[in-house]
């Protein structure tokens, strides 16, 4: 068995490799919540459509989210009736937020509407929520502080990040099956996601760094910072805010001692030396992933890395 530690768009691309190499049926894939959101009283859960789309192969690829050939005539209508329509909510895409508020109103839990979501969309493997309680990242910065998506998408995503906030993730607690199934783990991957607000949100639920570190699985990190920078997002900005070095060497000093194995791009080779020096064990390639060829080969080093490990 196979777990994965996923963000959005970084992530969803990484498993789309993933699914090609591996029988999907033996991966779980453990997806931040801290970005969902309330609009227009719809819960949307933006990570976990993300890779429930990309696996289903309905994604549109291009912008990363939401559905292919999506249209947004329900947004329009909304804008046409004075409402902000900052957050870009396609009428397919529509239906899944409609579900989920639904059924969660009704009492169910995130983790089984989770479930009978990607049974619908003909989804082999496994996506479980962090965790069932909201738990929304909020950003500081000097002009105040946001949800991550008001500060990412709303206000674009440029200012300084003084102080990261998961807020309530101290009344958190894994949810339903998460502990078992990384008790089972024989390989922990972690996503080309941003360390801090995808992959920091899922680490700091009470009892999931200590379930991680007991598992008997090697656990591996894909850097998504190339050469100082990250592909999409603020990732660069939020380690720089937090007083951690723009690098591999800083995802990784982030993830701590829970880190066996790291996979960085081959622009950021001269770091090698120093993340070994960390106890690290280093595979250099291109992390890149502009096609699925780029896909496949990204995750099958990441999944020999950690084979590799676990000997
Ligand atoms: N990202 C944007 O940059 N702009 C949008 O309008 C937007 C809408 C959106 C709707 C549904 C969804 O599932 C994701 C959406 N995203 C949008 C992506 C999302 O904001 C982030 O990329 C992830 O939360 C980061 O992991």
């Amino acid at each position: 068995m196979i777990v994965a530690l996923a963000g959005g768009v970084g992530a969803a691309k990484f498993l789309r490799g993933l699914v090609d190499l591996v029988d999907p049926a033996t991966l779980t894939i453990i997806s931040n919540t801290g970005d969902d959101l309330e609009r227009f009283s719809l819960h949307i859960s933006p990570d976990i459509d993300i890779v429930a789309y990309t696996l289903a192969g309905l994604v549109d690829e291009e912008r990363g989210w939401g559905i292919r050939g999506d249209t947004f005539e329900a947004l329009a209508m909304l804008k046409r009736y004075g409402e902000a329509g900052w957050f870009n909510l396609g009428d397919r895409d529509l239906a899944t937020h409609i579900l989920r508020t639904e059924r969660l109103r009704a009492g169910e839990s995130l983790t089984d509407i989770t479930q009978s979501l990607c049974q619908a969309l003909n989804i082999r493997s496994r996506i479980l929520p962090m965790c069932d309680q909201a738990v929304p990242t909020l950003i500081r910065t000097p002009a105040g502080v946001f949800h991550f998506q008001e500060y990412l998408v709303q206000r674009g995503g440029r200012e300084e990040v003084l102080e990261v906030i998961f807020q309530g993730v101290e009344q958190a607690r894994p949810a339903s099956g998460v502990c078992a199934a990384l008790a089972q783990a024989e390989t922990i991957l972690i996503c080309p996601s941003n360390p801090i607000i995808s992959i920091g949100t899922i680490l700091a639920v009470p009892g999931m760094r200590q379930a991680i570190a007991d598992s008997p699985a090697p656990v591996v990190a894909v850097s998504p910072i190339v050469a100082g920078k990250t592909l999409k997002g603020p990732a660069d900005l939020m380690l720089r805010g937090l007083g951690l070095e723009v690098s591999a060497c800083g995802v990784a000093q982030y993830y701590g001692d829970l880190l066996h194995g790291m996979v960085i791009d081959t622009q950021d080779a001269s770091l090698q030396p120093r993340l070994a020096g960390m106890g690290l064990r280093v595979e250099v390639t291109n992390t890149v992933m502009r096609s699925l060829e780029d896909k496949l080969a990204l995750s099958r080093t990441a999944l020999t890395l950690a084979r590799a490990l676990s000997k």
